[in-house]
């Protein structure tokens, strides 16, 4: 198999900021330097000068040169690169490039709902559907949902929250990461200098049914799901009360395409595992202090939940998620509890000012380790979201201890830069095959989302400049010449696996909307589609757009949430 890669000039097929990085490569046989030559829409030479050799590239297998127009910022649509006989796919220079991509990344939460008709009139007439597990027929429901056999015997309503992924499976420890970033876009608002006071995720600018209800609509999105994950408690007077359930999906895995609303198998709660209950403890604590001022009420709940979740996990600190359970839905397995004990005990102590959260939080392992690894924060490693949190937020910290915490965020960045500059495709992301896994698109954003806070933090453009420069990668600048965002770029991702978006396999379906990441190159060829056709691929070829390849091209709430975040931050540098 043989990938179609297009023009060997490698660029952001999106564009580029007037005054920000501008980099390519160039995949070619020479080893000498070679001139290039920008071209404008109307094919006048505007910027020339010669490659850099970087000789072969681990990632990709190719021998590579890179391209650095940095100095040429002049606004304009259009724009082509050419060298070694080659031209790129057209990009755009300009300050407005990233500003609908903040508004689309936070569209794919809407449709992804689940307890709610999506409405046409927001997101387009082919996304509009029926609420799906209401309990209306052939739907079991998720408004009484039994345990699995064995576990519980309890019944809950856990209607509401976002559909995970391609599955119709709500799991509480991804859609506590995915809170968090949804939250975190908009705490930035409050303390981020570039963030203009949260333009872009306010009343009424996103598509949203809340919009115009007075509330911010990042918080009304990410209130969808926290009012699920409220649901997913169990309540006082049950055995484990307090702790969380971990999951709630099929009982069996249903087949591709399938509608929520069609959706026959009975539903099932699985057992409460300590991480799930301090997702719980997390993002409720979080949510808690930024609804205040619009909800008193449920800043409360949560708050009472969060308190409540993170004493039960602390009675039960290692009951961990049965690595086996994966029958009809995903594992989120994680046998290390300590990350999201210092995550949840970070955002108690922010939102409460309690000096007991403190304690917790400095008695953490992880307070004093350097909590930034390589492979990026995610799902299963949390401790980052408590530091990057504890260095941002306004609290009680000291100054001396505050520093320290923010110059371990700045070194995390020091080291990302380095990556991005060693990489020839200027990625924050190593090249070596054990980076490149299942869903590190998200991982090597999420490195780039340490590189902007880092630029909040400092104010130093270096950091900014580099959280700017990883996105080309995700917008084209790969060895597959594939923008990884559905709608963005001259050839973007758009069969991502779903069971709603299913175009690839009936045509009455539409594909993903604009604004979602697919997972990304992964060497582990962790689905049989991807093994039969990828085997043996170079870490950064393997990935195919194929719906059937669920371990390259899904789409999952915790993607959407890095992109989410560093498109808001870009949206922000607009002329920067
Ligand atoms: O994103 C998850 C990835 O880190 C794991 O390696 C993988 C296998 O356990 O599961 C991924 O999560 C999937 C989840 O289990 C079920 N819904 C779809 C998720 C994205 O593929």
């Amino acid at each position: 198999y043989v990938p179609d890669t297009g023009p060997r000039v490698r660029v952001n097929q999106v564009g580029y900021l007037p005054k920000g990085p501008k980099n390519a490569t160039v995949v070619t046989a020479a080893t000498a330097a070679l001139p290039w030559q920008l071209k404008n829409a109307a094919g006048a030479v505007v910027a020339d000068g010669q490659t850099t050799p970087r000789g072969v590239d681990p990632a990709s297998g190719q021998n590579v040169h890179t391209v650095d127009f940095t100095a040429f910022g002049t606004a304009g649509a259009g724009y082509t690169l050419t060298a070694d006989g080659e031209t790129s796919h057209a990009f755009d220079i300009s300050g407005d490039l990233y500003g609908q991509l903040r508004s689309d990344a936070l569209q794919v939460f809407y449709v992804q709902r689940s307890g709610i008709a999506i409405d046409g009139n927001l997101v387009g007439e082919q996304y509009a559907r029926p609420a799906g597990h209401l309990g209306v027929a052939p739907n079991k429901g998720d408004t009484d949902v039994p345990c699995q056999a064995g576990v519980c015997d309890h019944r809950l309503d856990v209607r509401g929250g976002w559909y995970d992924a391609g599955d119709h499976g709500k799991y509480v420890v991804n859609g506590g990461i995915a809170t968090y970033q949804l939250l975190n876009s908009f705490e930035r608002t409050k303390t981020a200098v570039t963030a203009k006071h949260g333009a872009g995720l306010g009343d009424s600018t996103l598509r949203v049914p809340e919009r115009g209800n007075g509330v911010p609509d990042i918080l009304d999105e990410a209130r969808w799901e926290l009012e699920f994950l409220l649901r997913m408690q169990i309540p006082a007077g049950k055995p484990l009360a307090g702790m969380a359930h971990h999951k709630i999906h099929d009982q069996n895995w249903t087949g591709l395409p399938m509608q929520p609303e069609d959706d026959p198998q009975q539903r099932e709660l699985h057992a409460p595992t300590t991480q799930a209950t301090l997702n719980l403890a997390a993002v409720a604590a979080q949510g808690a202090r930024l609804f205040a001022p619009y909800d008193a009420a449920f800043a409360a709940r949560s708050l009472a939940a969060a308190k409540t979740a993170y004493a039960a996990a602390k009675a039960n600190p290692a009951r961990y998620q049965d690595p086996n359970d994966s029958t009809g839905g995903g594992t989120y397995g994680d046998t290390d509890a300590t990350d999201e004990f210092y995550w949840a005990a970070a955002e108690l102590y922010l939102t409460t000012g309690d000096e007991a959260y403190w304690q917790e939080v400095t008695a953490s392992p992880h307070h004093t380790a350097d909590v930034f690894t390589s492979s990026g924060f995610g799902w299963g490693s949390t401790a980052a979201l408590a530091r990057l949190d504890l260095a941002t937020v306004p609290s009680g910290i000291t100054s001396t201890e505050r520093q320290r915490l923010r110059a371990s965020v700045t070194a995390a960045a020091d080291r990302y830069l380095a990556t991005v500059r060693a990489e020839a495709y200027g990625l924050p992301m190593k090249g070596d095959a054990g980076h490149y896994f299942w869903g590190a698109n998200s991982n090597l954003i999420n490195n780039a989302v340490v590189l902007a806070t880092a630029f909040d933090l400092t104010g130093d453009a270096a950091y900014k400049d580099g959280a700017v420069q990883s996105m080309d990668y995700i917008f084209g600048r790969n060895a597959l010449n594939q923008s990884y965002v559905t709608g963005w770029g001259e050839k973007s991702s758009q069969n991502q696996h779903s069971r709603i978006f299913g175009h690839q396999l009936d045509e009455s379906l539409p594909n993903p909307p604009a604004g979602t990441i697919a997972g990304g190159a992964n060497a582990g060829l962790d689905d049989p589609y991807a093994k039969q056709l990828l085997s043996g691929c170079k870490p950064m070829f393997c990935y195919v757009d194929h719906i059937d390849s669920y371990a390259t091209n899904e789409l999952a709430i915790n993607w959407n949430s890095a992109l989410a975040w560093i498109a808001s931050f870009l949206a922000d540098q607009g002329d920067g």
